[in-house]
């Protein structure tokens, strides 16, 4: 197995907007960050993955960037970054940044330029088409609602934005675009910062047919958008020009993408990504702002696909980030065993197989939020979604019941701090987003006086996993796919094999299993130790527990 450090760390994406405000103006920003980075290095992650700190209007939150080479406003200045860098730096921690050069915002100067006459230089930095008439080129659809096409009313062109018509896509055919691209990301490489997530990379390459999409394509879009034809060449490319210069890490957001696009994204011997974040685990029984019933077999046959690739590649396991709802209300159970389950699922994500990719406040069992109005939500991803909703027959009362298991905005609310106004995020009583009441009891303030709180958990497993190379390169087996209930599995390593077993449900139940007792008791989530025999254990309701020999 090749050794790599962004194989043996612990990665955790922190959503500034949301995470600490330390200038009281009820937006999160950089300065809040380096406040929270000794609360972060006594969690012990190392690896710390910023959503977009760059200028924006924030149409989508800073997924539309105005300029590369700025510092949001709202987050501070650039003399802020460099400071987070260094501190980030001092405590011998590592800083990726997210990079979005899929699209720009559409007050983005090339933008600007691009638009305002078909002769402009910067024309082609952008992909026009003529409509005919009134109709956009094809049927291709935004994924914040609409058509992926925006007229524009000086030349009568549309141009493509496959999410908001504020986020226009870069056309990637145009070498000059690429070379911007690249000319930004050394920008931010030779500052020091140790690499990036890739935001809707593998949609950078459009099929220049621009063919309609079938009906059965217009559900998962995003399934045709990352089969672009170039999409390999314009890494190697970015790669040669770019990643492989310096010692970094490039995680690719995968959204959308097949197997056989995924094998050859992450496989070092292609020299294009070192890791992709797949959407398979963490979409589990999605279906746009529905979420279907899924089960414990689906989810570990997923496990094991991701798992048992050769050692050319590497998996990333997360069950949490900040457009999908929080894991202790999608997969544990965030009312009466809400500790305990965060606990289970602390020990799934840092002892699979793979580079563990934390979210602020997982780490202290934070719930989803308990919506009830529409005008509640601030994700455009909601309003734009509401019409095609309603026409499919349901009514608003339903769209936000069903948005309260879907809904991006879940993980956007404050970071919980403390039991004070606003969760302890900023003393600005008009925040701009909301906090959860929940705060009142789910903080970490409480978290870290209470050893055996989430936090303590979260904290012990994170050491235990770093101090053990057979813990992280371990081979993975899961021991009993079919079971409804029960997720156990091996992880052997050189010297050492670890058995983990998860009651991932709310019942009881005697699980049989021959010669548990050659396993010594590592780590568990119950205040007891378990009842074991040489053929069995009783495991109650979200029991988790790590065995080693
Ligand atoms: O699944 C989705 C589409 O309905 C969204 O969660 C999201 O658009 C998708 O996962 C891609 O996400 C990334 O790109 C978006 C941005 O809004 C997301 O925050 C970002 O993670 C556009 O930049
Ligand atoms: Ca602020």
């Amino acid at each position: 197995m090749i050794r790599k450090w962004w194989k043996e760390q612990v990665v955790y994406q922190i959503y500034p907007r949301s995470f600490y405000d330390s200038n009281n103006d009820g937006i999160g920003d950089l300065n809040g960050i380096i406040l929270k980075l000794d609360y972060l290095k006594l969690l012990g992650v190392d690896t710390l993955w910023i959503s977009p700190h760059f200028d924006s209007p924030n149409d989508d939150n800073g997924y539309d960037i105005r300029n590369y080479k700025k510092i949001m406003e709202e987050f501070g200045t650039m003399e802020d970054f460099d400071l987070l860098l260094s501190e980030v730096q001092t405590r011998k921690m590592k800083l990726i940044i997210d990079l979005v050069v899929n699209h720009t915002s559409d007050e983005h100067n090339w933008f600007i330029e691009s638009k305002s006459s078909k002769n402009n230089k910067y024309r082609d930095y952008y992909i026009w088409k003529a409509g005919d008439k009134n109709h956009p080129p094809n049927n291709w659809t935004s994924f914040f609602g609409g058509s992926a096409w925006e007229k524009d009313p000086i030349s009568n062109d549309y141009y493509l934005h496959y999410f908001s018509k504020k986020q226009p896509d870069l056309n990637w055919e145009n070498n000059k675009v690429r070379e911007e691209v690249y000319e930004v990301m050394k920008f931010w490489l030779d500052k020091g910062i140790d690499g990036f997530r890739m935001d809707v990379i593998p949609f950078i390459s459009k099929d220049q047919n621009f063919n309609n999409l079938s009906k059965n394509e217009f559900s998962n879009p995003e399934k045709v958008y990352s089969l672009g034809p170039r999409l390999h060449e314009f890494l190697k490319e970015m790669n040669s020009k770019v990643l492989s210069r310096y010692d970094i890490v490039s995680i690719g957001e995968a959204f959308g993408i097949n197997e056989q696009t995924m094998i050859k994204l992450s496989d070092q011997r292609e020299k294009e990504l070192d890791l992709v974040l797949l959407f398979d685990i963490i979409r589990i029984g999605r279906e746009n702002w529905i979420q279907n019933k899924w089960n414990l077999v689906e989810l570990k046959k997923l496990f094991t696909v991701q798992s048992n690739v050769d050692e050319f590649h590497w998996p990333t396991v997360f069950l949490n980030n900040h457009d999908n709802p929080r894991s202790v209300s999608k997969y544990g159970n965030d009312k009466e065993y809400r500790i305990k389950s965060a606990k289970l699922l602390a020990m799934l994500t840092l002892t699979q197989r793979g580079t563990p990719v934390l979210y602020q406040g997982e780490e202290i069992g934070m719930t989803n939020y308990d919506f009830t109005e529409l005008t509640q939500f601030d994700d455009l991803e909601v309003l734009g979604n509401l019409s095609k909703a309603i026409s499919s027959g349901i009514s608003k009362k339903e769209y936000v019941l069903h948005l309260n298991n879907t809904s991006r905005d879940h993980a956007r609310t404050s970071m919980q701090w403390n039991s004070g106004p606003q969760a302890g995020f900023s003393s600005y009583d008009n925040n701009w987003f909301l906090s959860n009441p929940n705060s009142s009891f789910i903080n970490v303030k409480n978290d870290l006086i209470d050893r055996n709180s989430v936090f303590h958990f979260y904290k012990k497993l994170i050491e235990i996993r770093k101090n053990s190379k057979d813990l992280i390169y371990g081979d993975y087996f899961d021991l009993d796919p079919n079971h409804q209930n029960v997720f156990i599995y091996k992880r052997v390593g050189i010297n050492l094999t670890y058995l983990i077993i998860l009651n991932m449900s709310n019942s009881s139940l005697t699980y049989n299993f021959n010669n548990l007792t050659e396993y010594s008791l590592e780590f568990s989530n119950k205040r007891e130790n378990p009842n074991i025999s040489s053929n069995y254990i009783e495991l109650l309701a979200w029991d988790a527990l790590m065995f080693k020999k």
